[in-house]
């Protein structure tokens, strides 16, 4: 196609997604290649680091401030105290606060005073942080292309893979678990590591999610597959004028036979994660060795797949989450200057996730 033809289709599926953010119905008739070349990269560097836990013993983490710091006498100080959970898990928090007794309290919000010089939230149950990652690879009949042979188009990208090997592509965008990749890491054994792999990242089975590497796993049939002596992968990026999809198809042999399984990954360049798993049935047995169908985040800690040992039956669509923080509580307590000195408001918060409490202290001085 013409250089203005591709400008007004990219155009034309800019103004669709921003009307209406599902993907396009799948037209097979409309399919041609949509003319984008792809390079095959060097190795990556290694796939993205981990989120390093919280050091501190609590996942919950405390704060409080008082407006102002000084008061005169009677006049008021409001402190501010905010409980957030920054671990995995659920988790509950109790929460009181203490005053000096230069500094009486005469109100507060979301907690109860329970003394001239306490007061008490009640129990809150904070939310765990969430990650991004797939939660679902389910049919999702009618929106899917399903198996489409590459061979039946022109411009393939022709990636010879064999044993236990790996090769990056560059490719136009695609959106994974809320992160946009532009490297894909295609492996011999039937999955793609999002935003490219190394050698490490090659292995001939494994389960989702796994913190151990590979990570950001998209695998439409992971399992012990050798490329040689046969196609290996076909790669190109497909149009139906509307939208557009890298398609990667793997022509592999079971490791150590000439029994071959067929399959591809459709992924939506159209600014919406739209991942899509396609099978040419006909191929797909029981490969004879341990094998997954799923995909799993950038960290190995969230992800989907098929019950062990269950061979797709319809074509796949990989679903995602978006991360989330942890969950939050917050609260006031209003003090009164009663009293000149130096005076402080001290909160502690219990939480089931530590053994011992956590406490914070704010100093507060009332003058004149
Ligand atoms: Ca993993
Ligand atoms: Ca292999």
């Amino acid at each position: 196609m013409s250089r203005t033809r591709w400008i007004s289709a990219a155009a034309a599926a800019l103004l669709l997604i921003s009307a209406s953010p599902a993907q396009a119905a799948p037209d097979r008739s409309k399919l041609r290649p949509a003319g984008i070349d792809l390079t095959v990269a060097g190795a990556a560097a290694s796939a993205k680091s981990r989120q390093a836990a919280p050091a501190a013993d609590s996942p919950v983490k405390l704060s409080q401030t008082c407006d102002p710091a000084t008061v005169t006498l009677k006049q008021t100080t409001t402190c501010t105290i905010t409980a957030e959970n920054t671990g995995a898990a659920s988790t509950t928090v109790d929460l009181g606060t203490a005053t000096t007794l230069n500094l009486p309290i005469t109100a507060a919000t979301g907690a109860t005073a329970t003394t001239p010089f306490t007061a008490k939230a009640p129990r809150a149950t904070l939310a765990g942080v969430r990650a991004a990652g797939p939660v679902a690879v389910a049919a999702d009949p009618g929106n899917i292309f399903g198996y489409i042979p590459l061979t039946a188009f022109g411009g393939n990208t022709v990636i010879p893979l064999g044993d236990e090997e790996i090769s990056n592509l560059d490719v136009p965008g695609f959106v994974f678990d809320d992160t946009t990749y532009n490297r894909l890491g295609i492996t011999s054994n039937g999955y793609l590591v999002a935003g490219g792999g190394e050698q490490a990242d090659v292995s001939p089975n494994g389960t989702l999610p796994d913190p151990a590497r590979p990570n950001n796993v998209i695998a439409p049939f992971w399992s012990d597959f050798d490329g040689t002596g046969t196609t290996g992968v076909l790669a190109n990026v497909l149009t139906d004028g509307v939208a557009s999809w890298i398609v990667v198809e793997w022509q592999v042999n079971v490791r150590g036979t000439a029994d071959q399984r067929v399959f591809q990954v459709w992924l939506g360049i159209n600014g919406a994660q739209d991942i899509q798993y396609a099978y040419k049935f006909d191929t797909m047995r029981d490969p004879g060795q341990p094998f997954t169908v799923g995909a799993e985040n950038a960290a190995g800690t969230a992800g989907a797949r098929l019950p062990a040992g269950t061979l797709p039956t319809t074509d796949l669509r990989v679903t995602s989450v978006g991360a989330q923080p942890g969950g939050k509580v917050s609260y006031t307590v209003t003090a009164k200057g009663l009293i000149r000195g130096p005076g402080h408001v001290l909160t502690i918060a219990r939480s089931q996730a530590a053994s011992t409490p956590i406490t914070v202290t704010t100093p507060v001085t009332v003058t004149r």
